[in-house]
């Protein structure tokens, strides 16, 4: 028989291609999804069958702020793995909503371990805590490995920071085999549209096909390690198929700025950014986070883990399919328009 997984945040980015990649395992995968009064299982729509149908994915109700029904499912279907993938994962909303934030990411996480805690004591499960290389903030070493302190700069961060520690807390109190898997920001055409590389290349192949005339952004002197969000769901796979349970940075070793990003983006539709981007202060934070730089030396010798794709590859693959999302659309303009 198969594994089994559970993962919150199925609907998310990374939960879309941590589930195509666990299916193609030969995984049975749960997952967890918020309702809504709208779909949002957009991202899962192409592997997701009719559960009438002989099928390895089902999906289950659940909120990460509702722990009681998240044990009620973790007792239920004994995963052999959880990925907690699952969060209020914006930063700059996080200073909006900084209660529901801690609410999400850090008693979200606690719920998650208390679960498996429960399960473990019968059948041996393994945990993954998605932590976040916003954990570092004001960074107090360069490059950031996973002995560098954090120094968190959001209410993100800080219950990224909780989360972390309940992880590493119920690995050593409890002997559960629980991993922080401490991701640099990784993107794709999966990325949410309010993150600033998915923005940067909807605006610009939208302002290609004449859909748009102006992108509005915040700081552009922030430095990013990007990677691609394909290649980052194989390492938090990996980290839970090691002998012993531990923490590790999964980034590029790379770092560029936003400005650099809008360059390569707008650069490969021979189009110069400076004609159309414009600054408006609501998009600085309250306090930013200047620079980021992951050292993967462990996960590479470790996990024999690399990241696979550039920037540069990362930003084409971005632009390929937002500018067929825009043809679409402009089409779709037209259409109407000769009605
Ligand atoms: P997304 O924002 O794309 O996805 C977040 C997921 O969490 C969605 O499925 C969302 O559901 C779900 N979610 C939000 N709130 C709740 C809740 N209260 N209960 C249950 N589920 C909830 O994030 P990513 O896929 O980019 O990131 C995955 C994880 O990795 C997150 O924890 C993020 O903080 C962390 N991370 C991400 C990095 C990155 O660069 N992408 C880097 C480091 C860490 P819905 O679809 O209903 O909104
Ligand atoms: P980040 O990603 O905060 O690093 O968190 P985001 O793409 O939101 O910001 C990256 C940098 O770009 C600057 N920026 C802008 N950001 C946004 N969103 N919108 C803008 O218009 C804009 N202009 C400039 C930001 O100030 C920032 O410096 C992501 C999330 O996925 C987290 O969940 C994850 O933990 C971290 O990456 C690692």
């Amino acid at each position: 028989m198969g594994k089994s997984a559970l993962i919150t945040g199925i609907t998310g980015q990374d939960g879309s291609y941590l589930a195509e990649l666990l299916l193609a395992k030969g995984y049975t995968v749960h997952g967890v999804v918020r309702r809504s009064s709208t779909f949002s299982t957009e991202r899962i729509d192409h592997i997701y069958r009719d559960p009438h149908e002989q099928t390895r994915l089902h999906l289950h109700y659940g909120d990460l702020t509702d722990g009681q029904a998240l044990t009620n499912l973790t007792l239920d279907v004994e995963p052999d793995e959880i990925y907690n993938l699952g969060a209020q994962s914006h930063v700059r909303v996080s200073f909006d909503q900084p209660v529901y934030t801690l609410q999400t990411v850090g008693v979200g996480a606690l719920n998650v371990l208390e679960a498996a805690r429960l399960l473990n004591r019968h059948k041996p499960v393994r945990v993954y805590q998605a932590s976040s290389s916003e954990m570092y903030g004001e960074v107090l070493e360069t490059p950031q490995t996973e002995t560098t302190p954090f120094n968190p700069q959001s209410p993100y961060a800080c219950a990224k920071v909780y989360a972390f520690h309940q992880t590493v807390n119920y690995r050593h109190s409890y002997d559960l085999f629980a991993c922080n898997g401490i991701l640099f920001n990784h993107e794709s055409e999966r990325r949410g549209e309010t993150f600033v590389t998915r923005k940067i290349t909807r605006a610009a192949t939208k302002i290609k096909m004449g859909l748009q005339n102006k992108l509005y952004l915040g700081n552009l002197d922030a430095k990013r390690d990007w990677g691609y969000a394909k290649d980052y769901v194989k390492a938090m796979w990996l980290v839970l198929q090691q002998d012993q349970p531990d923490d590790y940075v999964i980034a590029t070793g790379v770092t560029e700025t936003v400005r650099s990003f809008l360059d390569l983006v707008f650069g490969q539709l021979d189009l110069n950014w400076r004609d159309y981007v414009e600054i408006d202060p609501r998009y600085f934070r309250p306090s930013e986070v200047d620079l980021l730089i992951g050292d993967p030396t462990k996960a590479r010798e470790k996990l024999g883990w690399v990241a696979e794709t550039n920037l540069r590859e990362l930003a084409r693959i971005m632009v390929t399919h937002d500018l067929e999302l825009a043809r679409r659309e402009a089409h779709a303009d037209s259409y109407v328009a000769e009605e």
